[in-house]
C-alpha cells in the first residue's frame, strides 16, 4: 500500500494530487508540523531533511516531492481509465516534461522557499535583512511566473505542456497555490497574471483537484 507523509498545503500537495488523478490507492500519514514531527527521529529516518513529503510504496522510502510524483506516474498499479500524466519516455515530448519538472523544483519552489523562510539566510535577529531577501525571492518568483505566462503563450494549450495536462500542471498548481499571499510591489500572486488565472480555474474545475482540496481541508483563497 502506497503510503504519503503530508501536511495540508505542503510540498505534499503535488504528489497528493498525482495520486487521486492517478487513482491509486494510497492512505495519508498527517506528519503534523504544529508539534515539529517532521524533526522527529521517527521522521528523520524516513527523511534526514526533515521535510515534507515522504511516500512509503512497500519497501521503497522516497523524499523530494518531484521524484515521488514521477515515481506515481511511472509505477505500475494505475486503473487503465487512469491519464498519462507524463509523455513515454525517450520522447522530446518527454525530456520537455522533464525539464518544466526539474525547472518547477529547483527554481520556482527553490525561490518560494527562500520567500517563506527568509530568517534562515541571514544572521539571528537581522529583521531588515530577512525582510530584503524575502522582497528580492518574491521578485525572482514574479519573473518566473512571467516565463510561466509565457509558455501558455508560445503554445497556447490550456495546459502546461500544450494539450496534454500532466504532472507539471499538478506541480505548478502548488507553486501558484504558494503565491496567493503576495502583495506589495515585488510581485503579484499567480492569479493576477490572467493567463495563469484562467489556468487555475481550469485546474480547480478538475475533480482530482475538488477532492485534494476536501481531503486537506483547504480553504478560501483557494489560489
Ligand atoms: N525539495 C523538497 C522541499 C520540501 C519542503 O521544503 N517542505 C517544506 C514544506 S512545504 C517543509 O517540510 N518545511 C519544513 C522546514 O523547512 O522545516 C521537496 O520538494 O520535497
Amino acid at each position: 500500500m502506497l503510503e504519503l507523509h503530508y501536511y495540508p498545503s505542503n510540498a505534499s500537495l503535488a504528489p497528493h494530487l498525482v495520486l487521486l488523478e492517478l487513482g491509486l490507492p494510497f492512505t495519508k500519514v498527517l506528519v503534523d508540523r504544529t508539534v515539529q514531527a517532521h524533526k522527529a527521529p521517527a521522521y528523520l529516518a524516513l527523511n534526514p531533511n526533515g521535510l515534507i513529503p515522504v511516500l512509503r510504496d512497500g519497501e521503497l522510502v522516497l523524499f523530494e516531492a518531484a521524484a515521488i510524483c514521477l515515481h506515481l506516474v511511472d509505477r505500475p498499479g494505475a486503473p487503465d481509465s487512469a491519464p498519462p500524466l507524463m509523455p513515454p519516455p525517450g520522447t522530446a515530448e518527454r525530456a520537455q516534461a522533464t525539464k518544466w519538472l526539474v525547472w518547477l523544483t529547483n527554481t520556482l519552489q527553490a525561490n518560494l522557499i527562500v520567500y517563506f523562510y527568509p530568517e534562515r539566510l541571514v544572521d539571528e535577529g537581522n529583521t531588515e535583512g530577512a525582510a530584503q531577501v524575502k522582497a528580492h525571492a518574491q521578485a525572482m518568483v514574479g519573473r518566473q511566473l512571467d516565463i510561466l505566462v509565457a509558455e501558455f503563450e508560445r503554445h497556447g494549450g490550456p495546459w502546461l505542456l500544450g494539450g496534454q495536462y500532466s504532472l507539471c500542471d499538478a506541480y505548478a498548481f502548488m507553486l501558484c497555490r504558494w503565491t496567493r499571499g503576495f502583495s506589495g510591489p515585488a510581485s503579484a500572486p499567480a492569479r493576477e497574471r490572467p493567463v495563469l488565472a484562467a489556468w487555475l480555474q481550469r485546474m480547480l474545475a478538475r475533480p482530482a483537484v475538488q477532492r485534494l482540496i476536501a481531503d486537506e481541508g483547504l480553504v478560501p483563497p483557494l489560489v
